[in-house]
């Protein structure tokens, strides 16, 4: 039985309008609805989520919930996320692929029907500040309406996003019909369309009278994107990076597509603002790995006098050259989907004072009175609490209260320190770049780098422990190249080649890379660098140097600080030089692991990266 659900599209656009009532008679929902954006509509769905039982609603946080997601669909899933290009060899050895063929024929049997006794909401966004030149539209259709209020914070998403594709579609038409004069297409560029099509289903449909369940999903799960058509599927899942397809899917996996096309980075990277006590406010990019300290370092309260620091993002960077060379990024997001676990008034005040209210919660604990805990959140938990599987909690019970990737999702306005352009469109100009990872081991706490080229040297190599973000063991030290091996929507090989032609355009004022490492432990395996505020310490080091005011040592990996600012931490002797020497026999270990690495790329790796490797092994003797 086949129904039609044909509804008359509030669009002019009729791509969009063809789209959706394609994606509809695929997938057999009982209603379409179109998310404008607004009050009404939040306070509508949030209802009707808290009647379905997705959603508590907190008595302790204006307009805040809490979600419990099902046990088995609480990270996102790499070994079920796909890039279906077109030539295997374009997704490159470190993504899964699937030829898109064989990909839009399982999918044509996966969706059909599978929205069956579910409302379908068609989700107009915008990643980046509306109107603005770097921003990017997208669609995104889906079954869930957790993901349809969740994209309301996390993306510019309703109304005004549609009517922006509306524009683009009518100025397509426009240079169309004057013979492409006038910013006309290509043949890729019409098939890529207005907007970027994203569709999302739990995978669960529900036949007549079968009740749901406060968490539908699926163990059948796909993650699959398509880069040359700039399209986006997913299934069976309702977790953040795997079902809120303007984050990870479209801004870093689809966007690091156009953005190699089209000389520009898409980037796992937060990005903040950096005033020193006297001197020039400068812009600083960070990509770490996820839950290595994106968001702790964007919002972080610096320990040290006078300088200050204000948040423009905390996961996603897309940066472009400006007129005068330099690199303008923007965080394409509009809120913040943070790692509870160890996020406290100590670690991240921001962070908890920007969770005042108007957020969501998933995964975390509940306290008896109507509030939100999370392992790190307060020194003392409490007394009792119902822990994320909606089990009694009390100290003494042997699993964390909360998983251990919980996570919120609230508007990056709320931020106290949230910068007063971080909604720029042209964007900020980037100083720095660093990168970093958990390493308990060998990496310093901060390494300049020698050169642009010795930079994507540094982040090619970037390793780290696995955390709670991605299904698989925790622990585990992986090469994490530029902490996107999860989101490059091509082959790493090229993306390396694109960061080095990055640095090889013409006038270009580039940022210079530093590498950094909050997460040395000691033999007794505590951390052995304070970390969080105090990592202003080291952002004061590097401003420093841009300015050319502080030294450096040369090692065989980099340059060091020769005049770190310790001064009031509990730092021993031998503290110190693990933090802030390298190891020669140590490094001559690590550099054995690139080898092997750079190998997995095959003719794509870049010969510099090679050359840099032999520098470093001749560096170290
Ligand atoms: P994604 O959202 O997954 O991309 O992660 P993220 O990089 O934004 O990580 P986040 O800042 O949320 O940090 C993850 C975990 O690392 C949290 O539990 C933090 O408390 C912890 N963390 C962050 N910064 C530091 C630090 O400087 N030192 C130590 N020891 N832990 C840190
Ligand atoms: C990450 O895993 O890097 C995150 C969370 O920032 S998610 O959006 O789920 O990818
Ligand atoms: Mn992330």
């Amino acid at each position: 039985m086949s129904v039609s659900v044909e509804v008359e599209a509030p669009t002019s656009n009729r791509e969009l309008a063809a789209w959706v009532n394609e994606i509809a008679a695929l997938t057999q929902p009982d209603r379409v609805e179109w998310c404008d954006g607004s009050e009404e509509e939040w306070t509508r769905l949030t209802n009707l989520l808290v009647e379905q039982g997705t959603l508590t609603r907190l008595a302790a946080r204006p307009n805040s919930f809490y979600a419990k997601s099902d046990p088995t669909d609480v990270a996102r899933v790499e070994d079920r996320t796909f890039i279906c290009s077109e030539r295997r060899e374009d997704a490159g050895p470190t993504n899964n692929w699937i030829a898109p063929g064989e990909m839009r024929q399982t999918f044509g049997e996966l969706f059909k029907g599978c929205m069956r006794g579910r409302t379908m909401y068609v989700v107009p966004f915008c990643m980046g500040p509306l109107g603005g030149e770097i921003s990017q539209l997208g669609v995104e259709i889906t079954d869930s309406p957790y993901v349809a209020v969740s994209m309301r914070v996390m993306t510019r998403m309703g109304e005004r996003a549609l009517r922006l594709i509306e524009e683009r579609g009518a100025a397509r038409k426009a240079g169309e019909s004057d013979g492409g004069a006038n910013g006309g297409r290509s043949k890729r560029d019409h098939e890529q369309g207005d907007f970027v099509k994203a569709v999302h289903s739990v995978g669960a449909p529900l036949e007549p009278g079968q009740a749901d369940v406060p968490w539908p999903c699926s163990s059948t799960k796909y993650i699959s994107h398509f880069p040359e058509t700039r399209e986006i599927w997913s299934y069976g899942s309702g977790y953040g990076g795997n079902a809120l397809l303007g984050k990870k899917c479209y801004a870093l996996r689809i966007a690091s597509v156009m953005a190699r096309d089209e000389g520009w980075l898409a980037e796992h990277m937060l990005i903040l603002k950096l005033t020193p006590p006297s001197g020039e406010t400068r812009y600083i990019a960070a990509a770490f790995p996820s839950a290595c300290g994106k968001t702790n370092l964007a919002m972080l309260k610096p320990t040290i006098p006078g300088w200050k620091v204000e948040t423009i993002g905390d996961d996603i960077a897309w940066m472009r050259f400006g007129e005068d060379g330099r690199l303008y990024a923007i965080n394409p997001e509009a809120g913040f989907f943070g790692v509870a676990p160890g996020t406290g008034q100590v670690t991240n005040a921001n962070a908890i004072k920007t969770l005042w209210g108007n957020s969501i919660f998933t995964n975390v604990a509940l306290t008896d009175d109507g509030d939100v805990w999370w392992e790190g959140l307060t020194e003392e938990p409490p007394a009792h609490l119902t822990d994320w599987k909606g089990r009694s909690w009390t100290p003494g019970s042997d699993e964390p209260a909360a998983h251990p990737n919980a996570r919120f999702t609230t508007p990056a306005s709320q931020c106290p320190t949230i910068a007063p352009e971080w909604q720029d469109p042209k964007g900020v100009p980037i100083s720095a770049i660093l990168f970093g990872g958990r390493r308990a081991t060998a990496v310093p706490l901060v390494t300049e780098s020698l050169s642009w080229q010795h930079g994507v040297f540094l982040g090619a190599n970037v390793a780290s422990e696995k955390t709670a973000a991605a299904e698989g063991k925790v622990g585990e030290l992986r090469h994490d190249p530029f902490a996107m091996l999860p989101f490059c929507g091509y082959n790493m090989g090229d993306y390396f080649g694109h960061w080095l032609d990055i640095g090889r355009r013409e006038g270009a004022q580039l940022p210079k890379i530093y590498y950094v490492n909050w997460f040395r432990k000691n033999d007794e395996g505590k951390f052995v660098w304070p970390g969080f505020g105090e990592n202003s310490r080291v952002l004061k080091w590097i401003v420093d140097r841009l300015n050319g005011e502080a030294k450096a040592v040369p090692t065989p990996i980099g340059l060091l600080p020769a005049d770190l600012d310790t001064q009031g931490l509990d730092l021993s002797d031998d503290d110190l030089r693990m933090l802030l020497t390298v190891d020669r026999e140590v490094w001559r270990e690590e550099a054995a692991l690139i080898p092997g690495h750079f190998e997995t790329f095959g003719s794509h790796l870049p010969k510099e990266l090679w050359d840099e490797y032999n520098a470093l092994l001749d560096r170290l003797g």
